[in-house]
């Protein structure tokens, strides 16, 4: 007889309790399968049945063994214990089948005749978890940017004072820090600074971006920000804003209000105005803060209470970027200009769904989230 290069004794045997080579006979085959029938029919449950089946068909099931076992034998054999061995395979997962119906159907029987259960009872559905509204609504606006040729870009939420304020042509002691209620982290440089911060706006990425790349530049930076403030309906000390930055040569006040105009009306819809007033922030002139008109109230403002009688609702600051900020990462001024823009994520989600306190978003309460 033809010696194999398998292995004749290890796992397959030790499983079979027979040397494969030389005492694999069709009598063999017919017993096993004839044993697994029997046995099969002994069984009343689901657990007893899988046990079974892993013990038989299993990876390291004793038909499987034999099966692998095949090829150690020579040609006639392999095929006329092969065919034996495949029948019989197919013959248990046969049964294997009809037992698992017979024992789901008499479960099932039975527990119909009971009183206390209902069969006809829908199924409780499993709880799927969604996305949170702020990731939700943070999407929302980084898609319509990006609709417009804007990439997105993150950065750290622990932030150096550096880039916090000073590249911002904020420097120390300057009273526009003021604006920015700051959480500073416990620890000090070896000149006794203490120079990190948890960032209280995106801006930083500002120069962070300017600093590793060349114009043109478009960009948005959607993050986590933290200011060191009591909270009440519209602040939170911890809340998203997406910060916006375009820069290449020749870009004027007009890009600014183009885009952000394009950008109320993916948010807001067709139908909104928008409105351009002055505002202060040290890295951007001339700076503005920007409104859409109320959608609640269509602009008239009387007895709103979302526009607070005004009829426009401020959703961003914005302006284009101050020369010195571009200094500072090495354009000149001169060939470049730029706009910037900062919104705050939760308010925006407030307007569009009409919540009435931004405390909502980060009380973990089932029931608001739920609803989005
Ligand atoms: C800024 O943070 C500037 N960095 C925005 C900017 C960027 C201006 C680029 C010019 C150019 P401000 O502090 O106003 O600005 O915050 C911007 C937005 O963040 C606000 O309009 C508001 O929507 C949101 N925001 C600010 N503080 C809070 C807070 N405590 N809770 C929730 N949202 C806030």
């Amino acid at each position: 007889m033809h010696v194999s290069r398998r292995p004749t004794s290890g796992p397959y045997a030790i499983d079979l309790g027979i040397d494969l080579l030389n005492e694999l006979t069709p009598q063999i085959i017919e017993e096993l399968a004839g044993s697994a029938v029997e046995e099969l029919a002994a069984l009343d449950n689901l657990e007893a049945l899988d046990t079974w089946r892993v013990s038989y068909l299993g990876r390291r099931g004793r038909l499987t063994t034999v099966l692998r076992g095949l090829s150690a034998l020579d040609l006639e054999q392999r095929r006329e214990i092969g065919s034996l061995a495949n029948q019989a395979k197919q013959q248990l997962e046969e049964k294997f089948t009809e037992r698992t119906d017979e024992i789901k159907n008499a479960a099932l029987e039975l527990s119909s005749t009971r009183s206390d259960f209902d069969v006809t009872l829908p199924g409780r559905p499993p709880a799927g978890g969604r996305l949170h509204p702020t990731t939700q609504i943070v999407r929302e606006i980084c898609a319509a940017f990006v609709g417009m040729g804007f990439g997105v870009v993150e950065g750290p939420e622990v932030e150096l004072d550096r880039y916090n304020f000073e590249m911002l042509n904020i420097p120390k002691g300057h009273p526009a820090r003021d604006m920015w209620n700051t959480l500073w982290i416990d620890y000090q440089n070896e000149d006794g600074e203490q120079p990190m911060l948890l960032r209280t706006h995106t801006s930083p990425m500002q120069a962070r971006v300017m600093e590793t790349r060349q114009p043109p530049i478009r960009v948005v930076v959607p993050g986590k920000c933290y200011r060191y403030e009591a909270t009440d309906a519209t602040h939170e000390w911890h809340f998203f804003q997406v910060e916006g930055l375009a820069v290449d040569e020749g870009i004027t006040f007009a890009n600014l209000k183009g885009t952000l105009y394009e950008f109320a009306r993916r948010m807001f819809g067709e139908e909104r105005q928008v409105r351009f007033r002055c505002d202060y922030f040290p890295f951007v002139e001339p700076g503005v803060d920007m409104s859409i008109d109320c959608f609640a109230c269509d602009g008239n403002g009387q007895g709103c209470r979302i526009c607070r009688d005004s009829g426009w609702i401020e959703i961003m600051g914005a302006g284009m970027v101050h020369p010195k900020v571009l200094e500072r990462v090495g354009y000149d001024p001169q060939k470049y200009t730029g706009f910037a823009f900062g919104l705050g994520a939760e308010r925006i989600a407030m307007l569009k769904y009409g919540i009435d306190d931004i405390r909502h978003f980060y009380a973990n309460d089932i029931r608001f989230l739920q609803q989005f």
